[in-house]
């Protein structure tokens, strides 16, 4: 369940976006996307209330179409909406206190790492996000690349864990990314920049479930 939901998740705040974000929403749920994070960050990102209608307007999307809505980091957003699930890096919330404050919804945690993945597992992480797998132009303070080797390397130590790759993953590496052992990619720009945000977002999904298929 978990690593179908995980197949082409869509990464996405408003400052990624070059129109409105509900219309880019929209698009890429037709287009197929397995799941959304809201990653409201960076510069001139929306705060206080303007964040929290954002976040409500792009949730009711999901919500009507049956995609998990997570939130990146804002444990109290997440809680406030009743979102399906929260999303934290090593350096916010800790893995654990989230959990606690959480209860059943879904947790995701950022790793770069065999280490922090079992650490992810002890906290009783849902799935973790390992990246940047590539050099990305949508993270200011992304760490040092980890490569396919390192998709390769967790998988080959932790056979079962949900993981998502994440970090300048295209149309040209998502089908070597699934076969380095990731169940499926998380993606901001290569949908949110694409020109036909529906169309590049089925060719997206038609790769990643056709590789996964044949794995
Ligand atoms: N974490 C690691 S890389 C990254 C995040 C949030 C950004 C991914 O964006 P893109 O545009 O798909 O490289
Ligand atoms: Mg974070």
């Amino acid at each position: 369940m978990m690593k179908h939901m995980l197949s082409l998740y869509f990464v996405m705040g408003s400052v990624d976006c070059t129109k409105n974000p509900l219309v880019v929403l929209d698009e890429a749920i037709e287009g197929g996307i397995t799941m959304f994070q809201f990653r409201e960050k960076g510069k001139g990102a929306l705060t206080g209330l303007e964040k929290y209608r954002l976040a409500e307007q792009l949730f009711e999307r999901c919500r009507a179409r049956n995609i998990p809505f997570i939130v990146n980091d804002d444990v109290d957003l997440a809680l406030a909406l009743q979102a399906d699930g929260i999303h934290v890096g090593q350096e916010d919330e800790a893995a654990e206190r989230v959990r606690d404050r959480i209860g059943n919804k879904y947790l995701g945690v950022s790793v770069h790492n065999l280490t922090e993945v079992k650490k992810a597992l002890a906290a009783h992480a849902d799935y973790v996000g390992l990246g940047p797998i590539f050099p990305t132009v949508s993270k200011d303070d992304a760490k040092q690349v980890c490569g396919l080797t390192m998709i390769e390397h967790i998988r080959a130590h932790e056979k079962h864990v949900p993981l998502v790759a994440i970090g300048g993953i295209t149309e040209q590496t998502a089908e070597q990314v699934i076969k380095a052992g990731a169940d499926g990619i998380a993606v901001i720009s290569a949908i949110c920049r694409a020109e036909h945000i529906c169309e590049q977002t089925k060719r997206l999904y038609e790769i990643v479930m056709r590789t996964k298929q044949e794995g």
